[in-house]
């Protein structure tokens, strides 16, 4: 349903809305179509800057909708690992691919790949109500979508382990603290300052960003030789920008920059 995900553009700013409220906007084959395809939309529109991921009502995602997957969740098989290769694993390696900073408001619960999907974006913010489950051992399944990756990563094992094994409920204060998520703001003033930092990001030396993502994307898998390397390749490329040219320009003129993503 076309209507799963809204998707707007203003200011430079690409909103992603998941629009399954009722059932906490868990992923269906119909709104994994619609996200893929708004994302080849971003992927090609100089305009957009910056993408705000969000969820509609009081969820941000609960993961993959049961319902639409029981047979094969009941089965515990091929199609669950079909649905990875095919929808949430093209997906992940997206949010961090894209060449543009990926902020996610996450306004309520996140749970399974929902929550997974959400600790792919960039920047992560969530109101204070909100909170992360790993559910997937409740259900007799592993964590996915870059789970079992980004959670030792951003919090060590004891904790990535006891969120994995236990399945728990974690606070956006405790996420905050752990350093799994970038903020916890007031339920009320979350839209608000996920639509603002976005906003901000999209006037930025975009070009730049994108090299940090890829540079610290490659960080966890590289030497130290290996990232110097990396960073001296980057910098040439970001060196090379009118953005940057104008960065410094501005800086001596003593006026602030205008950039231009390029
Ligand atoms: C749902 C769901 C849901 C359908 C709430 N599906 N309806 C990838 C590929 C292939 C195979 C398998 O897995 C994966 C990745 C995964 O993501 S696996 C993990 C799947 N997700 C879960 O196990 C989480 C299931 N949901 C929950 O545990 C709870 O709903 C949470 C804790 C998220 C929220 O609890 P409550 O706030 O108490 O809400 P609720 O449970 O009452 O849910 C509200 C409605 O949403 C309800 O529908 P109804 O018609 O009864 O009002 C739920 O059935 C529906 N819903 N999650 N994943």
């Amino acid at each position: 349903m076309a209507d799963d995900l809204l998707f707007t553009r203003t200011d430079g700013v690409a909103t992603l809305t998941l629009n399954r409220p009722d059932k906490l906007n868990a992923f269906t084959v119909g709104l994994h179509r619609a996200l893929a395809a708004a994302l080849d939309e971003i992927e090609g529109d100089a305009a957009v800057r910056a993408v705000l991921l969000t969820g509609a009502g009081r969820g941000f995602c609960a993961g993959q909708d049961l319902a639409e997957r029981a047979a094969t969740m009941a089965s515990g098989t091929q199609s669950g690992g079909s649905a990875l290769e095919t929808w949430y694993n093209p997906l992940i390696r997206r949010l961090r691919r894209l060449e543009k900073p990926v902020v996610c408001a996450v306004n309520g619960v996140a749970a399974g790949a929902g929550a997974n999907v959400a600790l792919a974006c960039d920047i992560v913010l969530a109101a204070r109500s909100a909170s992360f489950i790993q559910s997937f051992a409740r259900i007799g399944l592993v964590p996915d979508a870059g789970g079992s990756y980004v959670l030792p990563r951003l919090v060590g094992l004891a904790r990535a382990s006891g969120l994995a094994l236990l399945g728990d409920r974690l606070s956006a204060a405790q996420a905050a603290e752990w350093g799994l998520i970038w903020r916890v703001v007031e339920d009320h003033a979350l839209m608000g300052e996920a639509t603002a930092l976005a906003r901000h990001l999209a006037q930025q030396p975009t070009r730049a960003l994108a090299f940090i993502k890829q540079a610290l994307n490659a960080s966890p898998g590289n030497t130290l030789d290996q990232q110097l390397d990396l960073e001296r390749d980057l910098q040439k490329q970001a060196a090379a920008t009118e953005d940057f040219r104008e960065g410094v320009a501005a800086f001596l003129e003593k006026r602030p920059p205008r950039f231009v993503g390029r």
